[in-house]
């Protein structure tokens, strides 16, 4: 391409500080150096993680950055030593990458690889040098992923090449909401045939669990979510019933045991990031065999405190970062199994939006409105 080898100028939506409007701004991306691949970004969705850098929710963020980890588009070019990925390739960024060195890549239960951020925040490239300047400042990347840029660069193990026919405005659901919660359910509780489920948050990734406990043959599905307006979509997607706790005046846990003849459930998902809600959905599950997984990233320094006898009489408590998805190897493959129809995600998006109008994408979130608001460039 005539632009390989050279810095390309183009528009991204940049963070300046929390708590401000995303400013679109002329960006300089510099070329890709070994190992790394430049992006042009065709697709993104905006998911709430974004929103908490924005609010200020998330530790290891240096500002200004360029924010997106929910991106689709085709390579442009890509550095010396890359063998796995061509120009002109369909991609997804990932916003948890598979080095395939690391002893987490290395265990077969694992994908938390040790370039997450949760290791070392991602906001340099690996040789820590960032690739974006605006007006002659350097800006940071987000996840190693930095999607609200029309074009972005990233490293090679944070990358998956994906079916040329796959449709890139449902392909980006994949970098984050889908996979998260979908493989919450198949991969981390590993969701039995005929077991009762109750999901926490019915946001885009809360939903993205439904589908996967309806695929791994749940026979109930009990969404929770304090916005009603959730649970028209929740249903469509394989909820069996829906709860607004506020609707009560006991603890939802209380409710669901209730819900269940006293039993509590077999699986429960926190989709929200709030600790209460995780507590609650501990002490939802089943005595013996329930399992509860944790989905929903907490507050920044955030603690909890329980009692461990719901551990002690046998109920599991997991963690699921991006539903456990070795991504590199796996995201590809689950975007096949969607072009097989084994699963349908596309009534997550409920809204698109050119790429200049991010903030009105945000504010969709942050009322309720949205689920995923897709932006296109
Ligand atoms: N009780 C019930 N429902 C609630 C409550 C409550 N107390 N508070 C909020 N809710 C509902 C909201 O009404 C909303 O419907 C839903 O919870 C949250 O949905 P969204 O749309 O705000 O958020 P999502 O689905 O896009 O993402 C939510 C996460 C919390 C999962 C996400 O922000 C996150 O923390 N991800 C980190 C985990 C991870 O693997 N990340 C990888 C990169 S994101
Ligand atoms: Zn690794
Ligand atoms: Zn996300």
């Amino acid at each position: 391409m005539e632009t390989c080898g050279k810095v390309i100028k183009c528009r991204a939506a940049v963070a300046w500080g929390p708590h401000k409007l995303l400013s679109i701004e002329d960006v300089e991306v510099a070329p890709p150096k070994a190992h790394e691949v430049r992006v042009k970004i065709l697709a993104a969705g905006i998911c709430r993680t974004d929103d908490h850098v924005i609010e200020g929710a998330m530790g290891g963020i240096n500002f200004p950055v360029i924010l997106g980890h929910e991106g689709a588009g085709v390579v442009e070019s890509v550095g010396e030593g890359v063998t796995d990925i061509k120009p002109g390739d369909k991609v997804i960024p990932l916003c948890i990458p598979q080095c395939g060195k690391c002893s987490s890549c290395l265990h077969p239960e694992t994908n938390c690889c040790f370039k997450t951020h949760s290791k070392e925040p991602q906001n340099l490239m690996p040789d820590k040098s960032t690739r974006f300047t605006c007006n002659g400042m350097q800006v940071n990347h987000f996840l190693w992923n930095s999607t609200f840029s029309e074009y972005t660069v990233i490293p090679e193990d944070a990358v998956a090449k994906i079916d040329a026919d796959m449709p890139l405005d449902k392909a980006c659901l994949f970098g984050c909401g889908f996979s998260t919660g979908y493989g919450a359910a198949v991969n981390t509780a590993k969701v039995q045939p005929g077991s009762t489920c109750a999901v926490f948050g019915l946001g885009g990734v809360g939903l993205s669990v439904v589908i996967g406990c309806k695929a791994a043959g749940a026979s109930r599905i009990i969404g929770v979510d304090i916005n009603q307006g959730k649970f028209e979509k929740a249903k469509q997607f394989g909820a069996t019933e829906c709860i607004n706790p506020r609707d009560y005046d006991m603890p939802v846990q209380e409710v669901l045991l209730e819900m269940t003849g006293g039993e509590g459930v077999a699986y429960s998902f926190e989709c929200i990031g709030n600790i209460d809600v995780m507590k609650a959905a501990l002490e939802a599950c089943h005595i013996g065999y329930g399992t509860s997984v944790i989905v929903g990233g907490a507050p920044a320094g955030a603690e909890i405190s329980f009692s461990p006898m719901l551990l002690f009489t046998g109920r599991t408590w997991k963690g699921s970062i991006f539903g456990g998805w070795k991504s590199k190897e796996c995201i590809p493959r689950l975007v096949s199994d969607y072009m097989a129809k084994k699963f349908n995600l596309d009534g997550l998006v409920t809204h698109t939006l050119p790429f200049d109008k991010i903030n009105e994408g945000f504010e969709l979130l942050r009322s309720g409105q949205s689920i995923r608001t897709v932006l296109t460039f």
